[in-house]
């Protein structure tokens, strides 16, 4: 690499913020925020440091490893490939083109939405699923379902903001689309220019201890709550008349509708009084504008879908859509499509056609019951289903039924473990990449570019792919042979080049966003308006408007009769340090947060004669962990919360998918109740 400063994104989670770094002739020497990107203006967290110690970790894997009777072993790029044409050419040959599945995780920045999603294309098969369960999609889906699209909310107009299930103070993390520049910040500003912010959330995030106020329910009640509120707003007349009468469709369906959901019939179920149930939904209705942010505090619950159709419904009978200060439906940089095989043919469509990918469960019950249809080969990139999906030890039960299973990487995850064939990945710093973010000025796209040389042997996966594709006869019009030409591919549609962002670092692609476009285009939805009561819910034999349901996951001790042996409920979190279930193993994270903890209340602690500090075993249902304890002294009693994200065989800890069920489901999104799972807690010796 060229000595000199660069221009870049980072890559570690969705935020994608702008970095400015300084390459010597010995690599990387420094990196700083960028103060021009204009979505993160020069914030940078912590994590993003340790990308110079990505580049350099001994741990990563630097040649292709290929399952042999000892194991996994070393093997060239040719073999490696060869090896894997001739299995899925074989797969695909005995069990035709529906065999494949894809498995993505979070995508974070776009080189990881994208890896082997075109191969999935030329292979002909439309059985692409992965995180999406968990992740964002869940809450997507019910967004779409209201009004056809998701929203952004405008945090720096808004006079009321709402996070709802969601602590981007460590997550940095709202929208689909933005980054921001630290939400601490944004916090500090609204709460300068007079605005209120409100956070409901069953624990005091680091993002409830910044509000005005937190409003602490129970655990996987939102619905209740969300359904209350509209209640009120609608009894009480406080809606948006013209809104509502011009551009929803529903609505009296809708009032008849939630006339059971009292404040006093939501009050035991969420646990918040229904005096405060009336003054949440009043304060939403009356402080214009207002933005409520649901977040993935929502997602891993069976009712995802039902709870973020109530926020929506909420946003809109308040006529906080498309308006600034409120949530606004932002212009977006066109990109190409990568996998336009339609969905109809897809593992488990006939029950899951409303979800944008087919549901995890569905391919791991697949697997588990040897259905018939189900895929015989896997790819999985940039992921780690193992460790992130409801019940570890049945999701690695299930992958281990696969006649191949191949995982791209940067170190050897706990999925990768387990694989038939792992090919070893280039760390955002060693490739090309690119993000595009709408924003309440101009939609921009963003590259990433590399600035380290990958370890060994690792390769960029858009050459992975295209040269497994050539291998296999598959590839005449493979577009891309690498990173850089997949970002040309992909962004052709706006007419942004490699070239033109390498000098210029971040371009903007749509024009100023316009507001209230409604009421000339209305929404596209199959009415073209809101839609309080879903006609594509009815037509796929779901639930038209949001209902509240006992068995959502959250009833999970009364509904299993084991109230007694596990008699709390543990809910769980991301730490601000890590992402997901990456880098435990780089040494300046490891250090600033050495294990997973298991939070209690003192009340609970004492009842179990456990001190602060003391190592206990975790216990539910599906499995025992062993793990330290810390007391937060703001936790409800009977409620406790474990950090999630570890358990790779780099750390060897405490992983919270060994104790969650993956007994039950959203039916549409396919999101089991990973937050939440019935325990129990045992001094250890
Ligand atoms: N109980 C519980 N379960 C959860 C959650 C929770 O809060 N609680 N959160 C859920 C959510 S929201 C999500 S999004 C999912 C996350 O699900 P995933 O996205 O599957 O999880 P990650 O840990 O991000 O896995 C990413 C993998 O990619 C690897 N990797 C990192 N960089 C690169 C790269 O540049 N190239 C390649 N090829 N690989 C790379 C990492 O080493 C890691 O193994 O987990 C979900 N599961
Ligand atoms: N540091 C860091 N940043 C990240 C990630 C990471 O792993 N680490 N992951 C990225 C990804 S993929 C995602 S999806 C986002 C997620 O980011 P956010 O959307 O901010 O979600 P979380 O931080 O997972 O959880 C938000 C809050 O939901 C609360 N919660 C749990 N159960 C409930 C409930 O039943 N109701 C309500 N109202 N709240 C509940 C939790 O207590 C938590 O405080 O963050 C992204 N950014
Ligand atoms: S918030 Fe995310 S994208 Fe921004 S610096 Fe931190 S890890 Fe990187
Ligand atoms: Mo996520």
């Amino acid at each position: 690499m060229k000595a000199g400063v660069y221009r870049t994104i980072c890559g570690f989670c969705h935020g994608s913020c702008g970095m400015i770094v300084r390459v010597g002739d010995a690599g990387i020497e420094s990196i700083a925020g960028d103060p021009e990107h204009p979505a993160s203006r020069g914030y940078l967290c912590p994590k993003a440091m340790a990308a110079k110690e990505l580049a350099t970790s001994t741990d990563r894997l630097t040649t292709p490893l290929r399952r042999k009777a000892k194991g996994l072993q070393p093997v060239s790029w040719d073999e490696a490939l060869d090896f894997a044409a001739e299995r899925l050419t074989a797969i695909r040959r005995q069990h035709g083109p529906l065999s494949l599945a894809r498995n993505a995780g979070a995508p974070v920045n776009y080189d990881a939405r994208d890896g082997f999603l075109h191969f999935m294309q030329v292979y002909g098969s439309p059985n692409v699923t992965g995180a999406g369960n968990t992740c964002h999609l869940p809450r997507f889906t019910a967004w779409l379902a209201v009004m056809g699209a998701k929203p952004e909310p405008d945090f720096d107009r808004a006079r009321l903001l709402v996070f709802w299930g969601n602590n981007p103070v460590a997550t940095e993390r709202y929208g689909s689309y933005c980054a921001y520049e630290g939400f601490d910040r944004i916090i500090a500003r609204a709460k300068a220019r007079g605005g209120r912010v409100v956070v409901i959330d069953p624990v005091r995030s680091e993002t409830a201890a910044q509000a005005d106020e937190w409003v602490a329910l129970k655990p996987g009640t939102d619905v209740a709550l969300g359904l209350a509120m509209i209640h009120v707003i609608i009894n009480e007349k406080l809606y948006d008349e013209p809104f509502v009468s011009g551009y929803t469709a529903g609505f009296e369906a809708l009032q008849q509708h939630v006339q059971p959901y009292t404040p006093g019939w939501a009050e035991p179920i969420t646990g918040i009084a229904r005096e405060k149930i009336v003054e949440l939904a009043r304060q939403l209705a009356t402080t214009r504008p207002a933005a409520v942010c649901d977040g993935n505090g929502l997602d891993m619950y069976c009712n995802v879908v039902d709870t973020v159709r109530t926020v929506a419904i909420l946003q809109a009978l308040t006529g906080n859509i498309d308006v600034p200060g409120g949530a606004a439906l932002l212009p977006f940089a066109k990109q190409s499509a990568l996998h336009t095989i339609p969905p109809q043919q897809r593992l488990g469509y006939d029950r899951y056609s409303i979800f944008k990918e087919v549901p995890f469960p569905i391919v791991k019950e697949a697997l588990l019951g040897n259905d018939p249809a189900r895929p015989r080969a896997m790819v999985v990139h940039h992921s780690n289903p193992v460790l992130v999906q409801a019940n570890q030890a049945r999701t690695r039960r299930a992958l281990g039924k696969l006649e191949f299973l191949m995982v791209d990487d940067i170190f050897l995850s706990a999925t990768a473990e387990i694989a038939d064939l792992v090919l070893p990945a280039t760390s955002p710093l060693e490739r090309y990449g690119y993000r595009a973010h709408s924003a309440f000025d101009r939609g921009f796209v963003a590259l990433s570019r590399p600035l380290a040389d990958p370890p060994g042997e690792a390769r960029d996966v858009f050459w992975m792919e295209s040269e497994l594709a050539r291998r296999m006869g598959l590839a005449a019009t493979y577009p891309f042979t690498d990173s850089r030409s997949w970002v040309d591919y992909m962004l052709q549609p706006c007419g942004v080049t490699v070239e033109q962002l390498e000098r210029e670092g971040i371009v903007a692609v749509t024009p100023p966003p316009q507001y209230e476009k409604y009421k000339n285009g209305g929404f596209p939805t199959p009415s073209g308006k809101v839609e309080f009561c879903s006609q594509q819910f009815a037509q796929s034999g779901q639930q038209p408007m949001p209902v509240y349901s006992e068995g959502a996951g959250i009833a999970l001790q009364s509904a299993t009769g084991m109230a007694t042996a596990f008699p709390l409920l543990c809910t769980n979190r991301r730490t601000a340090n890590y992402v997901h279930t990456k880098f435990r193993n780089l040494k300046s994270q490891a250090k600033a947060y050495p294990e997973p903890l298991l939070w209690l209340s003192p009340t609970d602690a004492a009842e179990r004669q456990v001190c602060e500090g003391d190592r206990v075993e975790l216990s539910s249902p599906q499995g025992t962990v062993e793990i330290r304890v810390k007391f937060k002294a703001d936790l409800r009693p009977g409620l406790a919360m474990m950090d999630f994200g570890w358990g790779n065989p780099t750390d060897g800890l405490a992983s919270a998918n060994m104790l969650t069920n993956d007994g039950v489901w959203n039916p549409i999104s396919g999101s089991h109740p990973q937050r939440l799972f019935a325990c129990e807690v045992a001094k250890l010796g």
